[in-house]
């Protein structure tokens, strides 16, 4: 597989990454020994689901859910090498474009700050792999609950206004994207820097932010300071953290991230079977070529939740699409068999999750089965037959919520 890589990249840490003055200080655990830090906690955050030390992954419980915006202390933490920049000088570090281009440009932090149109969105940020742990057969990777998202208000500048300024040639057909973080990669592969890459048609470029800002705070180290790219509507695999490199290509990315990693089945419903797959059968897209697909989540009630017969509560829970925000969730409170459509609550913008709730009274003691199912913008509604496919991803079927409703009397 080695040279698959076609342009040779340079290491970022040497680059840029100097811990110099200005530097902030951040201890994050040695890549081999997390000594240094008390067990359970890193910095910024609150104590996550931590599914990983080398490299850092952390996964949001449940309940931060209970805010539409999920805070950032408590938002979920995904990388994919072990050398994470833990101090980044500002006075030293660029945002570069280059490549096919006509004025290759250095932006510095205040020039971003200072020179641009800041502008929001707010947009859920998900791993591709979220929700992993339900595939059966089981695939390798990390095994994520529902907690590999987030939702944010993201704010900083159009990336087409940074392009616009250095000036695109034509012949560019791919745009890639590169941040700090180094360390090995896949086995077999020179994969020792994170970097993917959007068509260079592709319409959701004129939406993409180059963010400084998440949830009018500086972005939490972790989530990618100083800045980091947003492509919302899209899985977050795109959304490349401590973004420092902006190359303008003329041929197709061929690195490892592109060509082996981050592939979908290319049919709608993104599944396949091990069968196909063996048979060499299966054609696929980069997951971050396509919108995210419809999905809604219980927040309130669950497994623990002390629910009495006759007594009212309020379900709660949330939805997102990458296609044309949340027209309609329903819910059932009999196993599937009849549905209630929930009250939608604010529209905080189509790639935004969708707070819905629902008043019931539980009519009978003993095990009930909810589920929810939302509709998006375009019409899709969430599978209802599992999804397979080899690397685990892009699942979105229909939730099922298990509750213990308690007597009376
Ligand atoms: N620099 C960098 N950016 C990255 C990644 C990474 O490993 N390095 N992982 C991507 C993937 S796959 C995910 S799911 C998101 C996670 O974003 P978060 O860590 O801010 O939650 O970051 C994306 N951007
Ligand atoms: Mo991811």
């Amino acid at each position: 597989m080695t040279g698959l890589l076609g342009t040779a990249l340079p290491w970022p840490r040497e680059a840029h990454a100097q811990n110099g003055k200005g530097a902030s200080d951040l201890v994050l655990p040695d890549t081999h020994w997390n000594a240094a830090v008390p067990t359970g906690l890193v910095p910024q955050k609150l104590p996550l689901l931590r599914l990983s030390d080398r490299p850092i992954v952390l996964e949001t419980p449940r309940p931060f859910f209970e805010s539409l915006l999920t805070p950032n202390a408590a938002f979920f933490v995904r990388y994919h090498l072990d050398v994470i920049p833990n101090a980044i000088d500002l006075s030293q570090w660029r945002l570069s474009v280059r490549g096919n281009v006509s004025r290759p440009l250095e932006f510095s932090f205040s020039q971003i700050l200072s020179e641009f149109e800041p502008l929001s969105v707010v947009a859920v940020n998900q791993c591709t792999g979220n929700s992993r742990s339900r595939f059966f057969p089981r695939v390798p990777g990390t095994q994520w609950g529902n907690g590999g998202m987030g939702n944010a208000r993201w704010t900083g500048v159009r990336l087409m206004d940074l392009l616009d300024r250095a000036g695109l040639h034509s012949h560019t057909v791919a745009l890639r994207f590169q941040g700090l973080d180094s360390g090995r990669g896949a086995e077999g592969t020179p994969s020792h820097s994170y970097s993917k890459s959007l068509d260079v048609r592709d319409p959701i470029l004129q939406d993409c932010l180059i963010a400084y800002q998440m949830n009018g705070e500086p972005l939490p180290m972790l989530n990618g300071f100083p800045v980091r790219l947003i492509v919302p509507g899209r899985f977050s695999t795109c959304w490349i953290k401590h973004l420092s490199w902006i190359e303008a290509l003329t041929e197709p990315d061929q690195s490892h991230w592109m060509k082996n990693a981050y592939r979908i089945p290319k049919n709608p419903h993104r599944s396949t079977t091990p069968e196909e797959v063996a048979a060499g059968k299966l054609s696929t897209v980069p997951a971050s070529d396509v919108p995210m697909p419809v999905r809604s989540f219980f927040v309130q009630p669950d497994v623990s939740s002390k629910l009495v017969v006759h007594l009212p509560i309020e379900i709660k829970g949330i939805a997102f699409s990458g296609s044309g925000g949340i027209r309609q969730v329903e819910v059932s409170t009999d196993g599937g068999r009849s549905w209630r459509v929930a009250r939608l609550d604010s529209d905080l913008g189509p790639y935004s999750f969708r707070g819905w709730r629902l008043p019931w009274t539980p009519q009978r003691p003993g095990q009930v089965e909810l589920r929810c199912r939302a509709t998006d913008g375009k019409g899709n509604v969430q599978a209802t037959e599992p999804i397979w496919n080899p690397g685990g991803y892009a699942w979105n079927v229909v939730e099922t919520q298990t509750v213990f409703v308690g007597e009376s009397a």
